[in-house]
């Protein structure tokens, strides 16, 4: 799969309609959703972003996360486009991390073909909400471990074995500013939601 650059002009060109898929980024508080969903979009991302302040001082767990001043409040919203192997058109929603927004995940996550759990090491068990939602609904989704400059580098598999995921779900590190790091995560996420939606059910058990 590549992706499409502003000079390759509208993917319809190429005769063939370009499919529309939908993916959903999620993940705990700062685990750096808004600028994965940034780096990728070709579009200016709608971002949702509200300061943290004083009064939420109490709730909102700032440990690790440095100078971050801002969080999502509803959701980021990008597009990014494939011309190869077959036209596409990925939307991109980033959720909010703060529990007091966890009630938006069900309607972001409506229809999405797949979701990725972006995980911070530093607060991994940040991640299981996540993990156990997409669970829950059967959504196919992948984890990658977002590499802050100042957190230890797990495996991908010590990652696995910590949260407890099957060996079919698949773990890889990134780093969410980069765009071809960010490229590789959806990638991975929609190569293994069409093998999860080509594989009928029970298949693996
Ligand atoms: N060093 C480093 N910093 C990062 C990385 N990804 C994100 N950041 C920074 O981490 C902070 C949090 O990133 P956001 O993208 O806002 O995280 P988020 O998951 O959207 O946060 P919420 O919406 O509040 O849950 C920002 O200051 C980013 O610049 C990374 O890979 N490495
Ligand atoms: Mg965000």
């Amino acid at each position: 799969m590549s992706a499409y650059k502003p000079s390759d002009g509208p993917p319809q060109e190429s005769g063939q309609p370009a499919a529309e898929v939908k993916i959903v980024i999620a993940g705990g508080f700062g685990a750096g959703k808004t600028s994965l969903v940034g780096a990728l979009s070709e579009i200016e991302p709608l971002t949702t972003e509200g300061v943290l302040t004083a009064a939420g001082a109490a709730t909102d767990d700032l440990d690790g996360l440095g100078h971050k001043t801002t969080t999502t409040v509803a959701m980021d919203f990008g597009r990014i486009t494939f011309r190869k192997p077959r036209p596409m058109v990925l939307f991109l929603f980033g959720t909010p991390g703060q529990p007091r927004f966890w009630f938006t995940w069900t309607d972001l996550s409506q229809g999405a073909i797949g979701a990725v759990v972006l995980a911070d090491t530093r607060r991994l068990q940040d991640s299981f909400p996540a993990v156990g939602f997409f669970e829950q609904r059967g959504t196919p989704f992948v984890v990658a471990v977002n590499q802050f400059d100042n957190s230890h580098r797990y495996t991908p598999d010590e990652v696995r074995h910590a949260l407890g995921l099957p060996p079919e779900v698949p773990v890889l590190t990134c780093d969410a500013r980069d765009r071809q790091s960010a490229l590789n995560v959806v990638i991975t996420l929609v190569r293994h939601a069409i093998t999860t939606l080509k594989t009928p059910p029970g298949a693996l058990t």
